[in-house]
């Protein structure tokens, strides 16, 4: 059976329907943008160098503990995973790379599988361990946590699945393992919070011991869920201070769905940068916990000052800055493919707004006390609407000027649904 990709053709079409108010709305933002002393051509060349890698877990339809409602044409397997996400980076050319996560994408020959993904366009960035779910014939249960279980058999277990991903990554051509944890507690009491933190920065030795020279660990805190009165990694405090402690290969990772309400997440990042200590991120966004919802879709104005954080920090040469972007969302009632070349969108907006940000007038203002002049300085930025300028990056990648339309226009969705046949699952999860 043939698999149905986008054309060429249909893609030349759909961008040559929308090439000529491209070109007026491009030359127009560039004219304005010059009258601010920005090149337009400099900050579109920019905005092509930025790249996010797609999590293979997002890729299918997600669901939470109550339900999931799977589309048609879902992906069956790593290898469909794969074609979507070829088809995302195809059209909004900002997708390069995939974060796999085992065992959820287990296969045979990974030597392979790097070739089938290189055929695609794609690479590895960072590949995730699963020590929060119980795997069929599995000898110690993670019920009771993973590298912070009382029992040394069941750290022992967890630790040994962290060496094999580790050991997976290294054929996927991957630089980078991320370890997050369920563990923690439900009531006061039911764990000695120290002791568990001790028992996962022992098991952390280890796994840091079995890393490549040139690789790293990435640290990913998380509040609460699935443990509701502890976490044994539950703030960017905890988790900086177990990175400081293991040695400079270990980073951490920000979820950003991965905190309180009102936490002010750019003041984290800025935090783990000035100590050398930002590994990377799971974009997403938030409402009230962590909801996976799409980039950008509740509050963009963060995701800026994110990015403008980002860009003060590239700026000045922080030491060792070279976060890895990575975006991490379940998607319940979206195309998944729609979603994530909206999200990828959304990142490269923030980033080229952050990159318009005058830092010298920015600085001026700060040194001034001008309260109000400072904050219109990233408002500027902020309500700028670059949307030419990314849709002219994407272009010139050789991607569509429009997404969306082109993958609708195109009937990818219907075509793989005749290709994969429904998958009988519909058990709640997010995957
Ligand atoms: C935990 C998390 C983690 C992944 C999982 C899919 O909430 O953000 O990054 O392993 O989602
Ligand atoms: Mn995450």
């Amino acid at each position: 059976m043939t698999h149905f990709s986008i054309s060429e053709d249909l893609l030349q079409a759909e961008n040559a329907a929308r090439k000529m108010a491209l070109d007026e709305d491009y030359a127009a933002l560039a004219r304005a943008l010059g009258r601010r002393g920005i090149d337009g051509d400099a900050l579109t060349r920019r905005v092509m160098a930025f790249g996010v890698a797609i999590p293979t877990w997002g890729v299918g339809t997600g669901g939470t503990r109550f339900a999931r409602f799977p589309g048609p044409g879902e992906p069956r397997h790593l290898f469909d995973k794969l074609e979507d996400c070829a088809t995302i980076h195809h059209l909004v050319r900002a997708t390069p790379t995939i974060s796999p996560h085992f065992p959820w994408d287990a296969t045979s020959d990974y030597v392979a599988l790097r070739e089938v993904a290189a055929k695609h366009g794609l690479a590895f960035d960072a590949v995730n361990s699963n020590t929060f779910q119980d795997q069929p014939n599995q000898e110690h249960s993670y019920k009771f946590g993973s590298l912070s279980h009382v029992e040394p058999a069941a750290r022992a277990q967890a630790i040994a699945h962290n060496i094999d991903c580790i050991a997976i990554g290294r054929q996927l051509g991957s630089k980078a393992l991320t370890v997050w944890i369920a563990d923690g507690s439900n009531f006061a009491g039911q764990s000695n919070m120290t002791l568990a933190l001790d028992r996962y920065l022992d098991s952390m030795r280890e796994i840091y011991a079995a890393l490549p020279a040139d690789w790293r660990v990435f640290l990913e805190h998380k509040l609460y869920e699935p443990a509701f009165y502890s976490s044994v990694i539950s703030d960017w405090g905890t988790s900086f201070a177990a990175a400081q402690e293991l040695g400079p290969k270990a980073q951490c990772l920000v979820d950003l769905g991965h905190h309180a309400p009102n936490v002010n997440i750019e003041q984290i990042v800025a935090r783990l940068v000035r100590f050398g200590k930002l590994g990377g991120f799971h974009f997403n966004d938030s409402k009230y916990g962590d909801d996976d919802l799409d980039t950008g879709s509740v509050e963009p104005f963060r995701l800026f000052l994110v990015f403008n954080e980002l860009i003060d920090a590239r700026m000045r040469g922080a030491e060792g800055f070279a976060p890895t972007y990575m975006l991490d969302q379940s998607h319940n009632v979206t195309d998944p493919i729609e979603s994530l070349m909206q999200s990828a969108i959304e990142l490269q907006r923030a980033h080229a707004q952050a990159l318009m940000v005058d830092r010298s007038a920015l600085a001026a203002t700060q040194a001034a006390n001008d309260a109000l002049g400072a904050h219109l300085e990233l408002k500027r930025a902020y309500t700028t609407d670059v949307s030419p300028i990314l849709a002219m990056a994407r272009l010139r990648a050789g991607g569509a000027i429009a997404p969306i339309e082109t993958y609708r226009a195109s009937g990818y969705r219907k075509h793989k649904a005749e290709e994969r046949p429904p998958v009988a699952r519909t058990s709640a999860g997010i995957v």
